[in-house]
């Protein structure tokens, strides 16, 4: 089981590299958006796309239906929704099969929304520029603890949904120190998409990823 496991993330990992050599090519900056099911992913996006200033393009990857794409396309922004069956992450291939369905401008962000879980998502890399977790407040602050790998993986943590916070049991400070144990340093924002506070800062820090 090891030595097949090891097999497919090597395979994996050269075909991620073909992804990374693509998006390269053409200036884009492809961002890997994780969370559990649920943490508000795709509400942030419809946010952002309205909000942003580049071109953009969407992957949706969801175990079954195009609900996800549908609302992206709402938008008025191109989005291919890719549906994994029984499978709980995205694959390499499977973004660059998706890349042949989705008309993509030149220097635009390419926001994929992974499967929502946090585990095997974190496994796999997809060729992306970054890795972004979403952490909502209704989780429970203890979650980077209880999966640290999806957390030590990631190059920025959003905490999502704070306007609840004043209805949750849900401890900002120790949500923060848990972050810390798990990857010093990693820096975490917060952000409600139904109120707009933190969406400033998350836009900036899209804002800083360039090619
Ligand atoms: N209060 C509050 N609710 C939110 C916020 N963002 C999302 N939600 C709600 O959370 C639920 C899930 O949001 P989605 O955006 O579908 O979450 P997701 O991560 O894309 O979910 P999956 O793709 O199904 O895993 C919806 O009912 C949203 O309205 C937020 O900032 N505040
Ligand atoms: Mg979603």
């Amino acid at each position: 089981v090891i030595s097949l496991e090891a097999r497919l993330l090597e395979k994996n990992r050269l075909l991620a590299e073909r992804n990374r050599g693509w998006f390269a090519g053409r200036g884009v900056v492809a961002l890997n958006l994780m969370s559990s099911p649920g943490a508000g992913r795709t509400t942030l996006l419809e946010k952002t796309l309205r909000a942003l200033d580049r071109p953009a393009a969407v992957i949706e990857g969801d175990q079954a239906t195009d609900r996800d794409a549908a609302r992206i396309r709402a938008t008025g922004v191109e989005a291919v929704q890719v549906n994994t069956g029984t499978g709980c992450h995205l694959e390499a291939d499977m973004v660059w099969h998706a890349l042949e369905r989705l008309p993509l401008r030149a220097g635009s962000v390419l926001f994929i929304e992974n499967v929502g879980n946090l585990v095997c998502p974190a496994l796999f890399d997809l060729g992306e520029r970054a890795k972004v977790v979403l952490f909502s407040v209704t989780e429970g602050e203890d979650k980077p603890l209880k999966y640290p790998h999806m957390f030590r993986a990631a190059d920025l943590v959003l905490l999502t949904k704070v306007d609840l916070l004043p209805f949750v049991e849900f401890d900002v400070r120790a949500a923060e120190e848990a972050v810390a144990t798990v990857k010093p340093g990693l820096p975490m924002l917060r952000a409600s998409a139904k109120t707009d506070d933190g969406m400033a800062d998350w836009l900036r820090w899209l804002d800083l990823q360039r090619v």
